[in-house]
């Protein structure tokens, strides 16, 4: 079982990633051609020879990029923790690398330390920092790895001496507390290989969480599939990352966004499974974040702080028999929580066999009347009366205070 051991991680239930590197600057597209796939892979995916790519840094000048005003959103929208892409597969560094000249420092007009600006803004709203950091994917380094293509793994383990050993150090010690190392595509990284990365995370920061995606069955805890969410409860540490479009990086042609009442539902569900959800944005060349990401979190911010006391620090939770067609549950401790997802009349939930003390709405804490008893097919129920106002609206959440530790349900096998 996958365990952080860091409480902070286990409570956190919602982030934000960052992708942002000099893809960013082609949009989606180069030399008229759109990406085929992902935006911050149009390097590999379009061939574009490295010398060609490496001269984007000389136009990164990201002039409307404000760390500070990032933070504080996120933090707005009730997110516990950022993931910012240090370095991705492309191999550009976006902190003040000393043992690579490939860095938004040296190798732009900007001469920002990107990340240096994301550090001090962490710190200024007690907001967590975590680290991506691409540690087989390199595009430009001749001894790093290409995902989907015939790898030649010859200089990889010099690569891993000369690069990414002495990266991993830069960015463990010059950026104050970092939270957790966003390994990311292992492909065919040995077992010593991955063991020796955690030693030196684990030696320069011991409470440096690392993410699943090390390899070798190592991480802390479990990264699912980019937006894939689990079926059902998964014990132990874990997170969904995803995206609110389709790709990671800034793409001027990726309008396919997601609902942010889907991306409600999402959050509700992965929570409720035990998992946090870590939702990406990527900015545009000049720093900005996408509009409509923008709209979509402070809508799903709204519903998250509103309702902070049924999603953050709540538990996995036991197997519920019945698929709700209105909501979805989360639980803590002495607390039972209903997401409500559609306008219905009344609630009634069947075979809790809890002592329900008070039923609550969880954004104003105001009581509601509630009753238990058993229905004609001899099914406990707990039935809410809803005052007419949230008769006709969805997307509020109704806690119930339980004399037990935590929601017992009857198997309805029976
Ligand atoms: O290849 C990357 C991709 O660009 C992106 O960074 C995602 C985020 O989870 N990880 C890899 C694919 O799974």
């Amino acid at each position: 079982m996958k365990d952080t051991k860091q409480q902070w991680f286990k409570d956190a239930k919602f982030g934000l990633f960052i992708h942002w590197g000099l893809y960013a600057l082609l949009e989606g597209e180069y030399q008229g051609k759109k990406a085929p796939g992902l935006s911050e892979w149009i390097m590999n995916d379009l061939d574009i020879p490295k010398e060609e790519y490496e001269k984007l840094a000389a136009q990164f000048d990201p002039t409307a990029f404000d760390a500070d005003a990032l933070v504080k959103r996120a933090k707005d929208w009730g997110m516990k923790y950022i993931v910012f892409t240090s370095k991705h597969h492309e191999g550009f560094a976006m902190y003040h690398s000393q043992c690579d000249s490939y860095n938004v420092v040296d190798a732009t007009p900007c001469k920002r330390d990107i990340l240096k600006e994301l550090q001090l803004a962490c710190e200024k709203y007690d907001m967590k920092l975590g680290l991506y950091y691409s540690q087989a994917q390199d595009w430009h380094d001749e001894g790093g790895l290409f995902g989907y293509r015939e790898n030649s793994y010859e200089h990889y383990q010099e690569y891993l001496d000369r690069k990414v050993m002495p990266q991993l150090r830069e960015i463990l010690t010059g950026y104050g507390k970092i939270s957790i190392i966003w390994f990311d595509t292992p492909l065919e990284t040995t077992y010593e290989q991955s063991r020796s990365m955690i030693a030196l995370v684990k030696e320069l920061q011991p409470d440096c969480i690392i993410s699943g995606r090390i390899g070798n069955g190592l991480g802390e805890y479990m990264t699912t599939g980019d937006n894939f969410i689990p079926r059902l409860p998964y014990e132990g540490d874990w997170e969904v990352p995803a995206t609110l479009n389709d790709t990671w990086g800034y793409s001027k042609h990726d309008h396919n966004w997601k609902d942010p009442e889907e991306i409600i539902r999402l959050l509700v569900k992965i929570n409720s499974c035990g998992g946090n959800y870590l939702l990406n944005v990527g900015p545009d060349p000049l720093g900005r974040i996408p509009e409509e990401s923008l709209r979509i979190l402070d809508q799903v911010g709204s519903y998250v702080t509103a309702n902070a006391e049924a999603i953050f620090a709540t538990k996995r939770m036991p197997l519920y028999p019945y698929m709700l067609t209105f909501g979805d549950l989360t639980c803590k401790s002495h607390h039972l929580y209903l997401h409500m997802f559609k306008k219905v009349p009344r609630i009634e939930l069947l075979n809790v066999l809890n002592h329900v003390k008070r039923a609550y709405l969880v954004h104003t804490g105001e009581d509601l009347p509630f009753s238990t008893g058993a229905t004609c097919e001899g099914d406990g129920f707990i039935r809410v009366a809803l005052p007419e106002e949230y008769q006709k609206r969805a997307y509020y959440c109704i806690g119930f205070e339980l004399e037990e530790e935590m929601p017992i349900f009857q198997d309805i096998q029976g």
